[in-house]
């Protein structure tokens, strides 16, 4: 049996993309379980740079399937759009299934976010992912097998959209949305979708029984769980490793690897705490050669040392079995670099990773110093070539999460990329 669960294990932009892309080779099926449009993931190969939002990194093998399971939030127009953009490019989506359980993100949602999001200032991506979410837990939301299959969606949409509209003009004082026009907007989006859609979970289980590999590709990350992360700036679902049995449909007994995506540093994008953020010149270095800027917004990234505090709630909260080290190589410059390995609170030392935001803020990391390399190790291929004090930088990080490294990332193509187990 293998299916094995990626998660990122910080606040997201981890490499998941490149790290998805390098194991799909072998995989026969990927699976995204939560998110939507929210998520950019990024795939570099050769010359080419693909930079997918709701289709799995694993399309650019034409073997491999791609599923967007019942857990993401699917923005059908980005999917089209996402669709006819890879196409454009020469790469067969044919293999392509989603679930005919996902959520819908509709026109409404987009809207709500971005004038929510003024006032509840968590600084989302404004890609409706809150908004749909929370119909979904209402049970006033729709999914692809109530447009396909269901002739009383027309009438019970345009309830919803009514009732939108009332919050949105009397709450917000905006403009609704005329329901005859995203109707007709939203059928033509599912009718032209309905070639892909099936009952995921099914392929997903079967394709498990038969024997063949599975990868679950997380998106966002641990810190931006609804659950585990620094609520409330966090995302609206589970990133976690056990968000991949409920968005895809299967048991944990399925699940036999659960493999850490780890950015050798550490980055935010949005608000809410973050103990190590550099606001120097060492930040802006971080940001500039990692050009860490947002894949789906382009907001620029916050950047600071790794901290170790978070790696190992991460292992705690997902299982990690293993992990994958990501841009390694933009730490290439720096003469000594830092990992934080407790908090410091009111004097007191904190091992564990606090649940209220009150306290994080209050915290001081407690820093290890270590020596930088100062070599490019971008074009190494052998771990064994890895300058002397790079080693020890990765031992340390497996030291101190209790976890060991599988693959090592140099670079964003796919052919910097160190398999270590
Ligand atoms: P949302 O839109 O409701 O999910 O926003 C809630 C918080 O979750 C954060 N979030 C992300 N953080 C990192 N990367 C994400 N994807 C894009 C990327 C982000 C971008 O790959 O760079 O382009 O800005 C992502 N998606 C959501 C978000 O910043 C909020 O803090
Ligand atoms: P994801 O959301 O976790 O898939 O990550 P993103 O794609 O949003 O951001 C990661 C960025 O780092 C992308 O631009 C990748 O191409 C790039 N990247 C991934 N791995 C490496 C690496 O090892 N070194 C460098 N320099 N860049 C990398
Ligand atoms: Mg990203």
């Amino acid at each position: 049996m293998s299916a094995v669960v990626l998660v990122g294990s910080q606040w997201g932009d981890e490499g998941k993309g490149k790290i998805t892309d390098f194991l799909a080779e072998k995989a026969d099926c990927v699976v995204r379980y939560q998110g939507g449009s929210n998520a950019g993931h990024t795939v570099e190969v050769a010359q080419e740079k693909f930079m997918l939002h709701l289709i799995p990194s694993g399309i650019l093998y034409p073997k491999t399937t791609c599923v967007i399971g019942n857990g993401v939030a699917v923005d059908m127009e980005k999917v089209i759009s996402e669709l006819k953009g890879l196409q454009g490019r020469g790469i067969d989506t044919s293999n392509l299934k989603i679930s005919s359980r996902a959520p819908l993100v509709l026109p409404y949602h987009k809207k709500i976010d971005a004038i929510e999001d003024q006032y509840k200032k968590i600084g989302t991506t404004q890609r409706g992912i809150g908004p749909a979410y929370t119909d979904k837990i209402s049970r006033v939301g729709f999914r692809l097998c109530d447009i396909l299959y269901d002739s009383t969606f027309p009438a019970r949409f345009k309830a919803e959209v009514e009732h939108k509209n009332q919050i949105l003009e009397k709450v917000y004082g905006e403009p609704g949305f005329n329901a005859e026009e995203i109707i007709t907007q939203v059928m033509e989006q599912a009718y032209s979708l309905e070639k892909y859609v099936t009952d995921t979970s099914k392929l997903v289980n079967d394709t498990i029984k038969a024997g063949q590999k599975v990868l679950f590709e997380g998106a966002q990350g641990t810190l931006l769980d609804i659950d585990h992360g620094t609520y409330p700036y966090v995302t609206s679902s589970n990133p976690t490793a056990g968000g991949a049995c409920l968005g895809a449909g299967v048991g944990p007994t399925s699940i036999s690897r659960v493999l850490g995506v780890v950015k050798a540093y550490t980055t935010r994008v949005g608000e809410g705490p973050f103990p190590t953020e550099l606001l120097d010149t060492d930040g802006e270095q971080l940001r500039q050669k990692g050009a860490e800027f947002g894949t789906t917004t382009g907001r620029a990234r916050r950047c600071g040392w790794l901290d170790a505090v978070i790696l190992r709630y991460a292992v705690r909260v997902n299982g990690l079995t293993d992990l994958a080290i990501t841009k390694l190589d933009v730490l290439d410059s720096f003469d000594r670099v830092k990992i934080c390995v407790a908090y410091r609170y009111k004097g007191k030392l904190l091992q564990e990773f606090p649940d209220n935001l009150a306290i994080l803020n209050d915290c001081v990391p407690e820093y290890i110093e270590m020596a930088g390399w100062q070599q490019d190790i971008s074009n190494i291929e052998n771990y064994q070539d890895l300058p002397p004090q790079a080693q020890d930088y990765i031992a340390k990080i497996e030291e101190l999460t209790g976890v060991k490294q599988a693959l090592l990332a140099v670079g964003p193509k796919r052919s910097q990329t160190i398999v270590t187990d």
